[in-house]
């Protein structure tokens, strides 16, 4: 680990009070440190935290703020929603204040080992999936980072035996300096958030730099099957690969539909891919880098093979929802891009309904059209991407514009048949019309168990119980 940091006396600024800055400003001032903490939104916006804030001591500047408010600032720690090009960072920079994100202060602190995953796609399964196996195996671990809990917030819980399994984001690992897992997992690199980095090239140096710090005694995990990520190997720690069409000397991969860990030419066989409750190609990557990292961190092979198979998988991402009449129901909300809309597609065999839409990040939806053909019988489109995505993949799918989910969840009950998939996978953001991905998916999760039960209510001819349920609609939806 690097240096702890001396925080007591230091002047501190923190950009952002939603959960990175809160837990940032409270673990600062508690050990010390002169803290500032601002945000552009008013002290009536920020859910009651300001209290709190003021009783340890934290100075709020609230409802916006000036690039002077870094002066006399030693150290700036923006959130990970604040651009790093903002005009109070360039101005910061200029004075030669540090600017780090949470997860470099949080390393300063952090006990024990810690287990760094990145990607594009997948990170927030496959950290989960890597803390179930290592906690049935037995270990300490905390999860933390982009997948929810800032890894400020559990530094204070770390010992010397614990294993802090961490999500790390490019908007965190673009302001890193020591930041050093022992073991390092990119899933995979595919164009996102580019509106954030500009290019490409940009989005990918902040992931590689998950690899930046690492020395010889530190594991590197990567995807061989992805031709970006074998571009930004390491040299420095020792590489793991992971593939699902090759054999890899050193990693996991699949033989005779078993999956197979290999070090050092030696070879383990953890199950067969079969048992693996996660449908999709794209969760077979997600196991067998869970697979290697595991392993490598202390699990045995057999307490990962049975960790695998009890894991029940990740809210909003291809969650099984209900089976209706032989139509199932899944919710990929977290589907927010087309790469991600494409692998929940190509997770199923066919004969998929497929909602999409919500709010446009400039996406290409031309890219779904061959798997459309394929794979989809009908696409319902919501939001306002409705006209964007029309256009752009008409002629490949049928297609109905349902303008809402509600009305799209209704339209799939009535027109699909026993054999059928009805997939939430929208491409798009859903700030349009929710707060966020996770609201978009529990309003999909409400919706089709309603269906359900107004199903098993009718089966039962229990009139009454309809009435209730849809007086219960009409209040949940606003009918
Ligand atoms: N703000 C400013 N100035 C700005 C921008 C924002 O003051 O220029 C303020 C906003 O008014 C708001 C706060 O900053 O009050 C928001 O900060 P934030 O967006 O960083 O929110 P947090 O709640 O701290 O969430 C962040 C991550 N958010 C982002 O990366 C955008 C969360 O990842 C993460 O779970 C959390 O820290 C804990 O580590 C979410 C995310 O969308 C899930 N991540 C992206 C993704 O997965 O695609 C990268």
């Amino acid at each position: 680990m690097a240096a702890n940091l001396g925080l007591k006396d230091k002047q501190l600024l923190v950009i952002g009070l939603a959960r990175t800055g809160i837990a940032t400003a409270l673990f600062c001032a508690d050990r010390g440190a002169i803290v500032t903490a601002t945000d552009t939104r008013g002290a009536e916006e920020l859910n009651g935290s300001v209290p709190k804030l003021r009783a340890a001591g934290v100075k709020l500047q609230l409802g916006g703020y000036s690039d002077g408010i870094v002066q006399e600032k030693e150290l700036v720690i923006p959130s990970p929603g604040v651009s790093a090009d903002s005009p109070v960072l360039s101005k910061a920079r200029e004075l030669k204040i540090p600017v780090w994100s949470e997860i470099e202060l949080a390393f300063r602190f952090l006990n024990g080992r810690l287990i760094g995953i990145t990607g594009s796609n997948g990170k927030t399964t496959t950290t989960s999936l890597v803390d179930h196996i290592l906690r049935q195996a037995g270990f300490s671990t905390a999860l933390a980072g982009n997948i929810g809990t800032p890894l400020i917030a559990t530094v204070g819980q770390s010992t010397e035996s614990s294993v802090t399994v961490a999500e790390l984001s490019s908007f965190q690992l673009e302001l890193i300096e020591s930041f050093r897992p022992n073991i390092s997992l990119l899933l995979n690199l595919t164009p996102d958030h580019l509106d954030r980095h500009k290019t490409f090239r940009a989005y990918t140096a902040a992931k590689a730099r998950i690899f930046e710090n690492q020395t010889e005694d530190d594991i590197a995990i990567l995807n061989l099957d992805d031709a970006a990520s074998r571009e930004i190997a390491p040299s420095r720690p020792q590489v793991f690969w992971f593939s699902r069409k090759n054999n890899v000397a050193q990693g996991a991969f699949v033989k005779n539909k078993n999956l197979i860990f290999r070090r050092d030419n030696k070879e383990e066989e953890i199950l067969n891919c079969e048992e693996i409750p996660l449908p999709g190609d794209h969760n077979l990557e997600n196991v067998l880098a869970a697979t290697i990292t595991a392993r490598l961190a202390g699990a045995q092979a057999a307490q990962i093979a049975e960790a695998i198979r009890s894991f029940a998988g990740v809210e909003h991402r291809l969650e099984f929802v209900a089976d209706i009449h032989g139509v199932r129901y899944y919710n990929d909300s977290k589907a927010t891009n087309v790469d991600a809309t494409l692998k929940a597609l190509q997770a199923f065999p066919g004969r998929i309904i497929v909602i999409l839409g919500g709010k446009d990040k400039d996406g290409d939806y031309t890219q779904l059209r061959a798997t459309l053909r394929e794979k989809a019988v009908l696409a319902l489109l919501i939001g306002s991407a409705e006209d964007k995505i029309a256009k752009q993949i008409e002629g490949n799918v049928a297609i109905n514009r349902s303008g809402t989910l509600e009305n799209a969840v209704a339209f799939a009950a009535q027109t699909s048949r026993s054999g059928d998939i009805v997939l939430l996978a929208p491409a798009c953001a859903s700030f349009d019309q929710f707060q966020n991905y996770e609201h978009r998916g529990r309003a999909f999760k409400e919706l089709v168990r309603q269906l359900q039960h107004n199903d098993e209510s009718r089966s039962r001819g229990d009139s009454k119980n309809t009435a209730n349920t849809e007086q219960r609609n009409a209040k949940t939806f606003g009918k």
